[in-house]
């Protein structure tokens, strides 16, 4: 083999395994947001017996995707230039049921002291010319490897049902007609993207006079059989409303059934 060839395929396994690095920071950053969103996801349902999160899924753009785009944007096809000027390799989508939960999720992704802002666009109070809705919003993660600390970035938008089943139909259309779509498809999918619009906002209404009728005085008659059920004693149980109501732990002598917290707790 001549020199020539021995260095090129040198460069060539070395690209191989700087790409595989490169690709993997973004299946890792991917990762850990899915985390953070299934602790938010979780933690909501349990507290409040409802999740502003209904789905989220999650996509890294191929080797190909991305120097495609790389060359159809004029950026170098360097990894270092690629990591900073393309921002959508890594990207989980977030469905919510209500427009009030878009920004309730928006709220609790940004406020964590590990993931940086890079960027919000609310095409929710302003939509897009063609009817598009959805907040985006753009972050980096540090991602902690072997030999270094690497902040990666994430495209998240985050949309509401509705919002979500009109994109998915217009990228489809979209892509169909090479982004050449005739003007009377352009029309309807407006219309269509308004009648979204409204449901969610009949959604949204319906959904707070539901809330409104879920914090009623009944609700004060909480149903606690779900106690039995922890996996703790009596005793344990009663001591750990003690310690949280300040209600003073009684001697052994007062320990008669008639000095203990009531069976309602
Ligand atoms: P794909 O194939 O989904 O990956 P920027 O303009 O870059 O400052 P912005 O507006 O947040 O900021 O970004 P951009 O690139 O316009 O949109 C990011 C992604 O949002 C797009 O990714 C689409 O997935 C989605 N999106 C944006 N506008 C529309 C739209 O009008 N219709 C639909 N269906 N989706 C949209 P890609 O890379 O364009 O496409």
């Amino acid at each position: 083999m001549t020199q020539e060839g021995a260095d090129e395929r040198q460069a060539l396994r070395e690209l191989k395994t700087d790409l595989g690095r490169f690709m993997m920071s973004y299946k890792f950053a991917t990762d850990e947001m899915m985390t953070k969103i299934n602790i938010l996801k979780e933690e909501f349902s349990s507290i409040h017996d409802y999740s502003p999160i209904e789905h989220v899924s999650s996509r890294l753009k191929s080797p190909d995707g991305i120097l495609n785009k790389a060359m159809r944007t004029g950026c170098p096809l360097a990894l270092d230039e690629i990591r900073d000027h393309i921002q959508d390799i890594a990207g989980i989508r977030i469905t919510c049921s209500f427009i009030s939960d878009t920004y309730r999720v928006l709220d609790m992704l940004t406020s964590q002291q590990d993931v940086t802002v890079l960027k919000v666009k609310d095409y929710i109070a302003s939509p897009k010319p063609n009817g598009y809705k959805s907040l985006h919003l753009l972050v980096a993660v540090p991602v902690f490897l072997s030999d270094r600390v690497q902040p990666v970035t994430v495209e998240i938008p985050i949309r509401t049902i509705a919002m979500d089943f009109w994109a998915t139909l217009e990228h489809k259309i979209f892509y169909k007609y090479a982004g050449a779509v005739p003007a009377t498809l352009c029309d309807d999918l407006k219309q269509a993207a308004d009648v979204a619009g409204r449901l969610d906002v009949k959604m949204q209404r319906l959904h707070e006079q539901v809330v409104e009728l879920d914090t009623d005085p009944v609700d004060s008659h909480v149903n606690l059989d779900w106690l039995a059920q922890l996996p703790m004693s009596r005793e344990v149980l009663e001591a750990f409303v003690r310690g949280r109501t300040g209600i003073p732990t009684p001697s052994k002598a007062e320990s008669t059934p008639a000095g203990r917290i009531s069976g309602e707790l």
